[in-house]
């Protein structure tokens, strides 16, 4: 099918743009597009022109993929975008756009160029190009101000955030209406062809008073920016030029901007993002014709944090949830948690009171385990104890209906053990999701040896149905995301042991991009859980190197947050964390114990080392199958552990710093403190040899 499908209403043209599955502004879209204008440019029983996409996606903007060949690559072969543009700004016949759906970037931006705009109910519009280290550069920066004024325009650039109809039409940027779009911009375009007079863009500069309204908006939005990354700086300087400067300057000023930006670490690596998230929804080796099963209501059994939190996704997605938990305190408190986080967001106003209340409607609740017997999906969330689980599983098997997928929300046990407790091995997966589990995007998905496709994709479509990121993981002690950052930590206590101190580590972690460092975490997640696993793993791996440290916090009683003390002091109201002064003594007194003499250690050591080690683990995960790609991994840390996502990925990271580099500085560890901590995967090591990327593995 041609990306154009021309169609005539009388007078009316009507270009829908068909280039599935996101209509993305391909060379290909973006010439037919051009001809086809033209074309109704030259029909002389033609006056007006509406634009249109399809029902879910009018376009999704410039096509990501052809970014990858920088600024002479096929993203600005010509015609490009901004040219299509103009052509549709200086139509001598006006053009509407019709809009449903996602209405995005360089999608948004041709709408801009048209000469009325009509969003229907599911229009979604955004200038998203921020969330890709970009700015809009198709004349986003110079319309959209131009249209709704600058303070309204930079806040939606800055966001990249997208409003619906409504929204759109209270800032003037697009009629919206309840009914047909193509009818109404038919309409419009009639009315719009009657009056003449130049539809040509407003070229002029504008008046001292919208420059000096201009310049004080965009001065309180560039205050807000602590620390403007480089695409946010380059959207305020774009956005200036809209009202310091005629639009064709303005243009090229954003089009200068638009080139340097595409050219960035940060932009390459969001965009490598991008894909990645979407590459992990793919399962290899999975039949096309896999039958995936419906889910509609969802037991989760076990009504502590991770349980409650398991509900209120499911209710949040507009499923029904039925939570189980056979002690009846244990099921008040959950469902007041549940109560507790739906009552804050309504006093915060991220949610109605009406939308709360249907979805805490949706999760109902039961003290008995038959309570799965409706249930498409059981999650299970009890504590992490293999025996319990498996009792809990041969019960569950008696009473959910045949087809059921029943999960686990294990972290580290194996899945497989726990399935061999039914009689459907077939039908259990591991479901992992992260604390808080209502908030967290990342979502791992565990296939046994004996889980079936159908078990796999359905975990997978479901993952997506509640709005997360699922990533499938083979069974192993962590699977990927646990077993990489036990290794983190190990590197981060070694340091300790060294001569850095908690802050230090953090710091420098945090400095680099980390969303937290790994001190700080740990005291978030609990250190006597941290603690429980170490002792599994003391008895199980015993020849592993192993600091004590952690160990003695704990003898101390000194948890994390939830005893406000770990390696950090807790003050109860604000949970603001505290150099403890303690805490530093006893690490120095562990060192001279232990015998080591402390050294001064940079902050370029903590970052390299921890983030290696991250990097070692993860190659071993993938010479293992235990992950299906490094761009899965790099998902899990992005999604799941605050890495940065302008770098990437730990293993795109590892990519960017060159692997025969990468492996030096681990062989160089290899031979320091604890040297036999590190084990280099021979995968990473044919990789550098082989000089491949394992990102693109
Ligand atoms: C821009 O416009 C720059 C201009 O200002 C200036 C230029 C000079 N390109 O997300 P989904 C693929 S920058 C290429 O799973 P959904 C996606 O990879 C652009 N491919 O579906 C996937 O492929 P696959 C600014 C794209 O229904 C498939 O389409 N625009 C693009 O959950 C389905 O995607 C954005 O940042 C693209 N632009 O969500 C919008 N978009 O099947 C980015 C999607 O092989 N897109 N694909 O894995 C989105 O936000 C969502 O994809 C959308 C659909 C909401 C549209």
């Amino acid at each position: 099918m041609p990306p154009i499908d021309r169609s005539t209403s009388a007078d009316v043209a009507v270009l829908r743009m068909a280039r599935p599955p996101v209509n993305g502004l391909d060379r290909a879209l973006r010439s037919e597009l051009l001809g086809a204008l033209h074309a109704a440019q030259q029909d002389a029983s033609v006056r007006g022109i509406v634009l249109t996409g399809g029902d879910r996606v009018f376009s999704a903007g410039a096509d990501i993929s052809e970014f990858a060949g920088g600024a002479s690559g096929a993203a600005f072969a010509e015609p490009w975008l901004g040219a299509v543009c103009t052509a549709l700004a200086s139509s001598p016949k006006p053009v509407v756009a019709a809009i449903e759906g996602a209405c995005l970037g360089g999608g948004l931006e041709l709408a801009l160029a048209c000469h009325g705009r009509i969003a229907g109910r599911t229009a979604r519009l955004a200038l998203p190009e921020i969330k890709l280290g970009l700015l809009p550069g198709a004349g986003g920066t110079q319309r959209l101000p131009r249209l709704i004024g600058v303070e309204a325009a930079v806040s939606m650039i800055l966001s990249g955030d997208a409003i619906d109809s409504v929204r759109a039409d209270a800032l003037g940027l697009a009629t919206a209406v309840a009914g047909s779009v193509l009818e109404h911009a038919t309409a419009l375009a009639r009315r719009l062809a009657a009056h003449s007079g130049s539809r040509a863009d407003d070229g002029a500069v504008a008046t001292a008073r919208t420059r000096e309204l201009g310049a004080a908006a965009l001065g309180d939005a560039a205050a807000r920016l602590r620390r403007p990354s480089r695409a946010q700086a380059a959207i305020i300087e774009a956005v200036r030029a809209s009202f310091e400067r005629p639009l064709e300057d303005g243009l090229a000023c954003e089009r200068r901007l638009f080139e340097e930006l595409l050219g960035t670490a940060e932009a390459r690596a969001l965009q490598y993002a991008f894909f990645g998230d979407r590459a992990a929804g793919r399962v290899d080796a999975l039949p096309r014709d896999v039958a995936v099963r419906r889910v509609s209501e969802v037991a989760v059994v076990g009504a502590g944090t991770m349980g409650a939190g398991i509900a209120m996704c499911v209710a949040n997605a507009g499923l029904a949830a039925v939570l189980i938990d056979s002690a009846p305190e244990a099921l008040d408190r959950g469902l007041q948690r549940i109560e507790q986080t739906y009552r804050t967001a309504v006093q915060k106003g991220k949610l109605s009171s009406g939308e709360a209340e249907a979805r805490r409607a949706a999760i109902r609740a039961s003290g008995s385990l038959e309570a799965v017997c409706t249930a498409d999906l059981v999650v299970e969330a009890v504590p992490e104890a293999l025996d319990l689980k498996r009792s809990v599983f041969a019960e569950v098997d008696r009473h959910a209906k045949p087809g059921a997928i029943l999960a686990s929300n294990t972290s580290t046990l194996d899945v497989g053990a726990i399935g061999a407790a039914t009689s459907r091995p077939g039908d259990v997966v591991g479901l992992h999701f992260f604390s808080p589990a209502h908030v967290m995007r990342l979502l791992e998905v565990v296939r046994t040896e004996r889980s079936s496709d159908a078990a796999v994709a359905t975990a997978m479509a479901f993952a997506r149905a509640i709005g997360k990121v699922g990533v499938l993981a083979r069974v192993c002690d962590g699977f990927i995301g646990n077993r990489m950052f036990e290794e983190y930590c190990r590197q981060a206590f070694f340091l300790l042991d060294e001569g850095a101190l908690p802050a230090q580590v953090d710091h420098a972690l945090e400095s680099w991009g980390m969303a937290m460092g790994p001190f700080a975490v740990l005291d978030l997640a609990g250190g006597d859980i941290a603690w429980a696993i170490r002792q599994r793993r003391a008895r199980e791996q015993p020849d592993q190197p192993y600091s004590r440290l952690p160990d003695l916090l704990c003898e101390l009683g000194r948890f994390g947050q939830k005893t406000g003390a770990g390696f950090y002091r807790y003050d109860g109201g604000t949970r603001g964390r505290a150099v403890d002064p303690e805490v530093d003594a006893l690490v120095v007194e562990h060192s001279r114990r232990i015998g080591v003499e402390r050294r001064t250690i940079s902050d370029d050591e903590i970052v390299s080392r921890c983030v290696l080690a991250l990097v070692n683990e993860g190659a071993r995960l993938l010479d293992e199958r235990i992950a299906q790609r490094a761009s899965d991994i790099d998902v899990v840390y992005r999604n799941g552990y605050g890495f940065p996502a302008t770098r990437g990925g730990p293993m795109y990271a590892a990519d960017e710093m060159g692997l025969a580099n990468v492996v030096a500085k681990i062989a160089r560890y290899s031979q320091g403190y604890r040297g036999a901590s590190w084990r280099l995967s021979t995968l990473l090591e044919s990789a550098a040899r082989l000089g491949q990327r394992l990102s693109a593995l």
